[in-house]
């Protein structure tokens, strides 16, 4: 019986938070002069998504966004992480702003303010306008000027309202995924090539940062997936293997953040242009450092005996140096990802060991789990007591690392409510809140009032 578990207590001043990205809940891709980004035509392409679904209704949250902020002030959260869409801002993502679309946010942000939910603001969740993408998108330079550009236009705007920035969402997943692997927007297969599209992203990161600073707006991070990285064996050639993978999927995005430098001269050396000089940009000071974390990997050699398990579920290009095998022994979501709390405990120590006094506060910036929970019972409740196993277990573990001394300072559950995950559409579902996609109904599920009275317990709010 879950009731049975204890909950883990944090300090007074830990921030509770929720997180949802534009593209996976907003839906109205049509209204108020939003152009169209590379999602829209990703989902277009036959057989990107699962049963072809897209994100053109998703939630329908543009519209019911009141509603949806209702239920986050009844949860108590602290913040919630939500990101804007750059094509309603700049439809063709440069120049010219469009205003009714920057209305949205502002509206948005107010009803957040009158519920005393402190907004977080993700600039890019890696829903590029398409017109960026026609003229290269990451993989060229320019674009991480036009980050910085439309960093400016959002930061003036809502800076005075807005508590939390980042710039960038997973920029390792955007890379891997959308562009060597070609499973997300914008869909290209590019292997090691993808590096500079990495490279791009975190000079926008740092330009953006900057014309934040420079519009007045403070407290400025990064949500960035992280994860351990473990060897299947001790033999050297796993250890080894293990070892470039998690260069390439942690250090490569962390280091020139935090230390401005990229972790290995040989990644350095795919890039093109003045690197040294963009170090000094990406690694301007951060107030806080973002950790999404989902799962850990383990790889072997690329010639090992053990059974290939698939990046993140995706089969690798041949002639990669390593390769991530199955995590045997642990329960799994319904999407299959093992369930390894101390794995959060794990990359959270490791950061704090690997940069010390460098490293500034972190903020789990996402952790969730999908299962496929039906609607509701006969009596009105969702059931998901997995979902609340998962959470009370991972904040047991990032407990540990807050005792063991790690500055760790809130935590964001993904995600306030069902939405469209990406290529797996909308079958997996991490919400606290079940959406009903025929009829858009919103039922909070069990988890949720899980979350609420955690949340109450520490806040000493009467509920
Ligand atoms: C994140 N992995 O993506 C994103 O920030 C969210 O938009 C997304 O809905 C959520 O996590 C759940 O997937 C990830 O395989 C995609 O390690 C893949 C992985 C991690 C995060």
């Amino acid at each position: 019986m879950t009731t049975q578990q204890q909950d883990p207590h944090f300090p007074a001043d830990f921030l509770w938070g929720v997180a949802a990205a534009a593209y996976q809940i907003e839906g109205a891709v049509d209204a108020d002069g939003r152009g169209r980004s590379i999602w829209d035509v990703f989902c277009e392409r036959p057989g990107a998504i699962v049963r072809g679904e897209t994100g053109v209704l998703a939630t329908d949250h543009y519209r019911r966004y009141r509603e949806d902020v209702a239920l986050m002030r009844d949860l108590g959260v602290g913040a919630y992480r939500l990101s804007v869409s750059w094509s309603r801002v700049q439809p063709d993502g440069r120049g010219a702003v469009n205003e009714a679309g920057l209305d949205f946010y502002d509206r948005l942000i107010d009803e957040l303010c009158a519920a005393g939910i402190r907004p977080a603001v993700t600039l890019f969740h890696w829903d590029l306008p398409q017109a960026l993408q026609d003229t290269g998108g990451w993989l060229e330079r320019d674009t991480a000027a036009r980050l910085a550009e439309y960093a400016d236009i959002v930061g003036r705007r809502l800076g005075d309202r807005v508590a939390m920035w980042m710039p960038l969402n997973e920029p390792v997943v955007h890379t891997l995924y959308g562009h060597a692997l070609g499973v997300h927007a914008p869909g290209l297969e590019l292997g090691f090539g993808a590096l500079q599209a990495a490279h791009h992203q975190l000079l926008g990161h740092g330009l953006a940062v900057q014309a934040l600073r420079a519009a007045g707006c403070g407290n400025i991070g990064i949500a960035s997936n992280h994860a351990p990285v473990h060897a299947a064996s001790d033999a050297p050639g796993d250890v080894d293997a293990a070892d470039i993978y998690d260069h390439i999927v942690n250090w490569t995005f962390a280091d020139p953040v935090l230390r401005g430098s990229y972790p290995a001269p040989e990644l350095a050396a795919l890039l093109q242009g003045p690197v040294e000089d963009d170090l000094a940009i990406i690694s301007q000071p951060l107030d806080w450092f973002g950790i999404n974390y989902y799962e850990p990997t383990v790889i072997a050699a690329p010639d090992s005996e053990e059974g290939t398990a698939g990046v993140l579920e995706v089969d690798l290009p041949p002639g990669m140096p390593f390769r991530p095998v199955a995590l045997d022994g642990y329960p799994r979501t319904d999407f299959g990802w093992p369930i390894v709390p101390d794995g959060l405990r794990e990359i959270v120590q490791t950061f704090a060991d690997r940069y010390g006094d460098s490293l500034p506060p972190i903020y789990i910036t996402e952790s969730g789990a999908s299962f496929h929970d039906g609607g509701p019972d006969a009596d009105g409740r969702i059931r998901d007591t997995r979902r609340i196993d998962y959470h009370r277990a991972h904040l047991t573990a990032l407990r540990q690392a807050v005792d063991a001394g790690v500055d760790v300072r809130g935590y964001f559950v993904w995600s306030i409510l069902d939405n469209f995950e990406w290529a797996a559409g909308y079958q997996e579902r991490f919400g606290l809140v079940h959406v009903d996609y025929d009829t858009l109904e919103r039922t909070p599920k069990d988890s949720y009032h899980w979350y609420r009275n955690l949340i109450a317990a520490h806040d000493g709010r009467a509920r």
